[in-house]
């Protein structure tokens, strides 16, 4: 897999590929990761990127020669690319598009700042758009920085212990089960004795139970057309007799 990013702000992509998982999967050569400056892509000595908007209005646009000569050379490195400009118009991501993502040869992102890029890359040199949220940042650096570290970890050979990213509840449209450590016992309180009882069927089951009732109570959106697996049931129903037999009382 390869990620590209395009950027005027080469520097802050640079320092997040420079650190953590993905400095670890480039240097395992899992992966490879590099920020191209929109910039070397400018025409004239003061290689402007931006200009002012057709029809008036206030705030700036990113011109397109700079950008198509971005994307093109990007593509002529890697041409199997997915370019995807990240943008609050673009498709909710999530851990589905997150996997999905995560088979592509390789994916370059475009970062727009200012009002955004020229309607006509979108047109003529964009295959995705991809929104992480509903608001505006001040360019889409730190939203390509999220969708390549959602994607880096579910690279094989990337995350330790192989299938962990699959093991993991959000995968399955879960929350996350609680998750202690060292000490036993902290402040008063304990570590639940089945995590430390060495039963993994036991351990297995309050993990799901525990994120099961973490999901009803912290994300119940997330239940709400979900597929529920047999023995996801029979814990909702035990906890339903649990709570008839508590109001019956
Ligand atoms: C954004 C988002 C986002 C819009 C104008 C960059 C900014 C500026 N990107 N998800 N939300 N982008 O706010 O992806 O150019």
């Amino acid at each position: 897999m390869d990620f590209t990013v395009l950027t005027i702000f080469p520097e802050m992509v640079e320092a997040y590929f420079s650190e953590g998982m993905i400095r670890k999967a480039v240097d395992a050569e899992i992966v490879s990761a590099a920020a191209i400056n929109i910039r070397d892509f400018a025409n004239g000595k003061h290689r402007i990127t931006d200009d002012k908007l057709y029809g008036g209005g206030c705030g700036m646009v990113m011109k397109p020669e700079p950008l198509a000569g971005a994307i093109t050379a990007a593509k002529r490195k890697t041409p199997e690319s997915r370019v995807v400009y990240l943008t609050p118009q673009g498709r909710p991501f999530d851990q589905a598009v997150a996997q999905e993502l995560s088979e592509a040869e390789g994916l370059i992102f475009v970062c727009g700042r200012y009002e955004g890029i020229d309607e006509r890359i979108c047109q003529q040199y964009i295959d995705d758009e991809i929104s992480i949220g509903d608001y505006v940042l001040t360019g889409g650096e730190l939203a390509a920085m999220v969708v390549v570290d959602a994607v880096v970890r579910l690279i094989p050979g990337v995350l330790g212990g192989e299938d962990s990213a699959e093991k993991e509840t959000f995968s399955k449209g879960l929350v996350e089960h609680a998750q202690y450590t060292r000490p036993p016992s902290f402040n008063d309180l304990d570590v639940p004795a089945v995590l430390l009882s060495g039963n993994h069927a036991a351990i297995e089951q309050w993990r799901l139970e525990t994120s099961l009732i973490r999901t009803f109570l912290k994300r119940p959106d997330l239940l709400e057309d979900r597929d529920f697996r047999k023995e996801e049931k029979k814990i909702l129903r035990e906890w339903c007799q649990k709570i008839e037999k508590i109001i019956a009382d």
